[in-house]
């Protein structure tokens, strides 16, 4: 359960918690036209609040909007400002935050043209996406039956709220045969992402990603891609079967919710010895000291409130 918090921001205004409600006719309920992000704000170690590549989000945000024609009446400033607002308002110092867009109530049917763009944003506690445990020693990955998005099916760019289906189904999938999370392929069969986040593998020190090809451009892939080339870790965006990731000595996966967790096995292959490797631990320890506000070359990607 979602820990409730005071206010949640809905269409300009701070209401209580339980009265941030909609009518059941609201459009994106019906057919799934909608857009969102999810941010994090991180209780850094000098006991000040920042949120994690902010402007950055916001600005995905509003891509993804642009993409599905959907005019958010906000300017990306003004989602700033409530996204630092409603941290202060809930005495948070650390939380994950989900703006949201939506399409309000009006006409009903596949042209929801005049129906009003609304907009959220709701901040919570959220601990380990994919659990403690698997922040430590590491994940368990199925690949999922489904496949991912295709560019001529899906806008992919955009973290559109529909794209989460083929997510859901493929996360149903692997927790019912006993794992922690699926890795979904691309429609040629290559490797793509996960339901939730984006993936990496290591061989031979060589640290390799997707490209983005049909897959969401992850603002943790893209600080990852940073780290490594600042660390002098030889990285490339590449596509990859699924016998090149069994084969890799390290894997992990970048997500905001899921940070940097290790991956240790890939549908019964055990990944290297089977624990997070050097390359994997030197990425996550640096990526965690950064959100905490302890590493001063990437003061850029903090926003302080
Ligand atoms: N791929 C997908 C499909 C995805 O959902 C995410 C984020 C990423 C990659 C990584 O993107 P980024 O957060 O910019 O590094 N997934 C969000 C959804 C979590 C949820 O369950 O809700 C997240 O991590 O916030």
């Amino acid at each position: 359960m979602v820990e409730k918090a005071k206010f949640i921001w809905l269409d300009g205004e701070f209401i209580p918690w339980d009265q941030a409600q909609v009518h059941i006719l609201t459009h994106t309920l019906h057919y799934g036209l909608g857009v969102f992000e999810g941010i994090r704000a991180y209780h850094c170690a000098d006991g000040r609040t920042a949120i994690f590549r902010l402007p950055e989000h916001i600005r995905r945000l509003f891509d993804s909007a642009h993409v599905l024609q959907m005019d958010i009446p906000f300017k990306p400033q003004e989602i700033e400002g409530v996204c630092a607002e409603i941290l202060r308002r809930n005495d948070q110092n650390e939380a994950y935050l989900r703006p949201l867009v939506f399409v309000g109530d009006g006409v009903m049917g596949l042209n929801p043209a005049g129906n009003p763009i609304r907009v959220a944003i709701i901040s919570w506690k959220w601990g380990a996406y994919l659990g403690e445990e698997g922040l430590q020693k590491g994940v368990r990955l199925k690949t999922s039956a489904f496949t991912r998005l295709h560019v001529r099916v899906m806008m992919t760019r955009a973290k559109a709220v529909a794209n989460y289906v083929n997510s859901i189904l493929a996360k149903r999938e692997a927790i019912q045969a006993g794992y922690d999370e699926a890795i979904l392929l691309d429609s040629e069969g290559y490797v793509s992402e996960a339901s939730g986040e984006n993936i990496f593998q290591v061989r031979d020190g060589l640290l390799k990603t997707p490209p983005l090809h049909s897959i969401l451009p992850g603002i943790t892939r893209d600080c990852i891609m940073t780290l490594a080339r600042d660390l002098g870790i030889p990285a490339l965006e590449d596509r990859f079967p699924l016998d090149d990731l069994y084969l890799a000595d390290e894997a992990f996966l970048t997500g905001t919710a899921a940070e940097v967790t290790p991956v240790r096995e890939v549908d019964g292959r055990v990944i290297g010895p089977g624990k997070p490797g050097p390359i994997t631990r030197r990425l996550q320890e640096a990526f965690f000291k950064i959100v905490k506000g302890q590493d001063a070359r990437y003061e850029r990607w903090l926003t302080y409130i």
